[in-house]
């Protein structure tokens, strides 16, 4: 099944004109341009991420690693050791981290917000395999995890084409509007938050409106601010790999929260710049962020917090998807706190860790 959705308003037509981006950014919450970044240096890129892929072992041996087939035995996604292993092998690639840097995208964030930006030093991938649809990342907002300012902006492309059916990200237009961060709830997909549609339009009905999306095509580039309600569609590819990166420009000075400074997925499994840099060939982007003026500020911890003892409530109601978070959470990161909970949930309802 196919949920209903309506094509991006396409913004080329006003690539440089500053007024109108911030009036239509204003207006939708989105803006979407067609082909902004350079197609070669996408598949550059996407060269290096799945030859690593294929190394190891996610792709099919003997296939090209270019068309990211997938062996569906090694699925996995973000949280699970085996996947982290993966992406911090990647997140060691001087391309992955360079991209966010390129002028056209750069120029294109400042453009908007109308002064300095910096791109935020964690920098993102999403690797999402087939057929694996209950981690599709859900319903949500950004602020809950990046935080930092409402104003940060997030760049979303696919690297590759990503059409409907390998899950682009799709955006609930106007829905920035709600001026505030929602209730969001437990979920298993990535991220772990999401919201609950039938939630928010009983208060704010003008937001029952499809959502909005595209078959993304190589280059095509999505920036939304931290308060704008998205999601991914779902991976429904027989064997398909959805690559894809997200990205943070915050203007210079703003509060960036600390996590933001960290290599991704570092609090999971440990992983230092130094080691990031270990095979890089250039320094100009080595630390580039202490540079720039901005206040590191704490991370607040409470969505993800308020997150976890749903999970925790589930799973005392044997709820299968709040048991399978709780034994993640042992497997992932067994000496933390919260590790201690679901061990202590898990013995309760006599269910193995
Ligand atoms: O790519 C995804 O599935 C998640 C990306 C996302 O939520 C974002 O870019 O903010
Ligand atoms: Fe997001």
């Amino acid at each position: 099944m196919q949920e209903h959705w309506s094509e991006f308003r396409v913004s080329n037509d006003c690539r440089d004109d500053a007024e109108e981006l911030r009036r239509r950014l204003a207006d939708e919450g989105y803006l979407f341009f067609k082909k902004l970044q350079n197609p070669d240096k996408l598949r550059a890129l996407r060269s290096d991420m799945t030859r690593i892929f294929y190394d190891c072992g996610w792709l099919v041996a003997g296939t090209n690693p270019m068309d990211g087939i997938a062996d569906p035995a090694k699925r996995c996604t973000e949280g699970d050791l085996e996947y982290n292993a993966v992406y911090h092998r990647m997140y060691r690639l001087e391309s992955f981290h360079r991209l966010p840097h390129e002028p056209e995208l750069t120029a294109l964030a400042e453009r908007i917000m109308g002064r300095p930006a910096l791109a935020l030093p964690g920098k993102k991938a999403r690797l999402w395999f087939p057929k694996f649809t209950e981690h599709t990342t859900p319903t949500h907002q950004d602020f809950v995890h990046y935080q930092g300012t409402y104003d940060a902006l997030t760049c979303w492309a696919p690297v590759g084409d990503c059409p409907i059916e390998l899950g682009p990200l799709a955006v609930l237009p106007g829905s920035h509007k709600t001026r505030k961060v929602l209730d969001h709830h437990f979920s298993l997909g990535a991220g772990g938050l999401v919201i609950r549609v039938e939630e928010i339009v009983r208060e704010f009905p003008e937001l029952n409106v499809p959502w909005h999306t595209t078959n993304f095509e190589l280059g095509d580039t999505l920036f939304f601010p931290a308060l704008t309600i998205h999601k991914a569609m779902p991976n429904r590819t027989e064997d398909r790999l959805r690559i894809s990166l997200d990205n943070r420009y915050e203007g210079e000075g703003d509060d960036i929260a600390q996590h933001m400074l960290e290599p991704h997925m570092a609090d999971v499994t440990p992983l230092s710049w130094e080691e990031v840099y270990a095979d890089w060939k250039t320094d100009d982007l080595k630390y580039y962020w202490l540079k720039a003026k901005h206040r590191a500020v704490p991370r607040d911890m409470g969505y993800i917090e308020k997150g976890f003892s749903e999970a925790l409530e589930l799973a005392r109601k044997r709820d299968k998807r709040g048991i399978l978070a709780l034994r993640r959470v042992l497997l992932s990161n067994p000496a933390s706190q919260d590790a201690k909970a679901a061990k202590a949930v898990l013995d309760e309802i006599g269910v193995a860790g």
